[in-house]
């Protein structure tokens, strides 16, 4: 499989094997401790399900899918508006102009969180209103709303999380650079970063720096599915990978030098989750390594400093071209790691120099609505459960999970999600078998709080919590809201 492979080519290509429909913890539990509680009788008791005391649950959204307000208060054009605009690139050529209004409605919004009953709540900051020019002169407008916004949250008892670039990137580093392909965007990036951190640290305590190279550098630069939509040729693709990585290092670096003492952080990634196609340790231990190599463009290479020696063997001649400095940089420890989670790849052991191969899915393998969105609920143990055994993380953060559904609201006007139960119910299971064997999971943001702009799809594939007409802009709970507040006020899968 090669590096640049994309979710829509997973879907053809890769992963697969059975379904983890064999939920209870003891029914999969693998060799180890845990094998103790296979033995015991099979039915849980509320206890053995429940999570670690102080769990923080949330749920997340991102900037240019669901605040809308595109032109106002000093907003510049990111990337985003200028692909959205462009005919034939989002299903029906939908906007984020608009989105969910949360820009003027962030306060009802606060609410919905409230009544579910979440601790926190992870949104991102778009750089175009910070910086409309992507450096110089800040707007300090567009860093009011997200004053107003924290202030909000935590007059309502909500914990911010802050990610400070979630895909919108200034329109005008595009056009004068070239946006990621350049260093000059990952010293911008970091300009920005300091700025936010030492004018908002003061009550956000925990800031993501990216969110999923995996998906903009991929899709943005790689096969044009996202904006900026290009399709780079091999070597500059790769040196765009590294500056995305190279970004997060200098903003990491900028971060420390400016936030109050305290602040946490970290970066949300979609990293590759490997599952073993069957729990035995010749396949847990191909998932291992398979983890480390098919993530080592990105995660890999910023929790241990350096490119993997296949990474830079497969990429040969078109390899990044980088300083030991870079590395250094790119390499800065963390506080915590987030990792957005919504399908495995299945992997299995294997006799190449590798040591695993990873199994194409069967075209019977079932997903949600979104075609890429295969049901692999193990994914929410292996994915921290790896990170947890391969870098020794200690503060592990789910900061997105959730699915695509087809919402249809019923006769009496409510969405009644029962595939979003199921799915969350299930990928909540693994979780819980996660917490219960140690692996130091501290949270789990729930994507989305409400239906928003799903990029390339535009609003056609819902993931909210909340149904939201777009004509009215109305918010209503779904099913999966009562289910997930049921989850929360008894800290365990309901
Ligand atoms: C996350 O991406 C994003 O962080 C979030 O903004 C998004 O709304 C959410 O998940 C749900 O999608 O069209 O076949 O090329 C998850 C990773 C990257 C998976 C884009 C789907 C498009 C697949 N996604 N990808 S394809």
């Amino acid at each position: 499989m090669s590096d640049s492979v994309t979710r829509r080519r997973f879907a053809k290509v890769a992963g697969a094997a059975a379904l983890g429909a064999a939920v209870t913890p003891a029914a999969c539990s693998p060799p180890g401790p845990a094998q103790q509680q296979a033995a015991q009788p099979a039915a849980a008791t509320p206890a053995q399900r429940s999570f670690p005391a102080g769990f923080l649950w949330g749920t997340a959204t991102a900037s240019y899918q669901v605040e809308g307000a595109a032109a106002e208060d000093g907003r510049s054009p990111s990337v985003w508006d200028t692909f959205a605009r462009t005919p034939g690139k989002t299903v029906g050529s939908a906007t984020g102009d608009v989105a969910t209004d949360h820009y003027h409605r962030y306060k009802e919004d606060v609410q919905l969180m409230k009544a579910l009953g979440t601790k926190v709540y992870r949104f991102s900051i778009a750089w175009p209103r910070v910086f409309p020019q992507g450096g110089g002169q800040p707007n300090p407008k567009g860093l009011d709303f997200y004053n107003r916004l924290v202030d909000e949250l935590l007059a309502n008892g909500i914990e911010p999380f802050a990610t400070l670039y979630h895909w919108d990137l200034p329109q005008v580093l595009q056009d004068r650079v070239g946006g990621w392909e350049s260093r000059e965007t990952s010293e911008a990036f970091a300009a920005y970063a300091g700025h936010v951190a030492a004018r908002l640290t003061d009550r956000v305590k925990h800031i993501f720096t990216i969110n999923e190279f995996g998906a903009f550098v991929e899709l943005g630069y790689n096969n044009g599915v996202h904006a900026p939509g290009l399709k780079l040729p091999p070597a500059r693709f790769n040196q765009t990978r590294h500056h995305a990585v190279l970004g997060h290092g200098l903003a990491v670096q900028a971060i420390r030098a400016a936030a109050k003492p305290g602040t946490k952080i970290g970066l949300a990634e979609n990293m590759t989750i490997c599952a073993p196609v069957i729990e035995s340790g010749e396949h847990i231990e191909a998932a291992r390594r398979a983890t480390r190599e098919l993530n080592a463009q990105y995660l890999t290479v910023i929790k241990e400093g350096k490119y993997t020696d296949a990474y830079l063997a497969r990429t040969g001649a078109d390899a990044p071209k980088f300083t030991p400095a870079d590395l250094a940089a790119i390499g800065s420890p963390l506080d915590f790691l987030g990792i957005n989670i919504y399908t495995p790849v299945y992997v299995r052991a294997d006799a190449s120099p590798a040591g695993f191969a990873v199994v194409p899915h069967p075209a019977s393998f079932p997903h949600m609505a979104s075609p890429w969105l295969f049901i692999g609920p193990e994914a929410l143990y292996w994915g921290p459960k790896h990170a947890a055994d391969i870098w020794k993380e200690k503060e592990i953060y789910i900061t997105e999970n959730g699915c695509s559904s087809s919402d249809i609201p019923a006769a009496d006007g409510r969405v009644y999600d029962t595939d979003r139960v199921m799915y969350l119910r299930n990928y909540l299971t693994h979780l819980q078998r996660a917490t219960s064997e140690g692996v130091p999971v501290r949270g789990y943001f729930l994507w989305s709080l409400m239906d928003n702009f799903e990029w390339a799809d535009g609003y056609t594939n819902r993931f909210g919590l909340h149904y939201v007409d777009f004509a009215t802009q109305k918010r209503a709970p779904k099913l999966s809201a009562d289910f997930y507040r049921e989850v929360i006020r008894r800290n365990g899968v309901a």
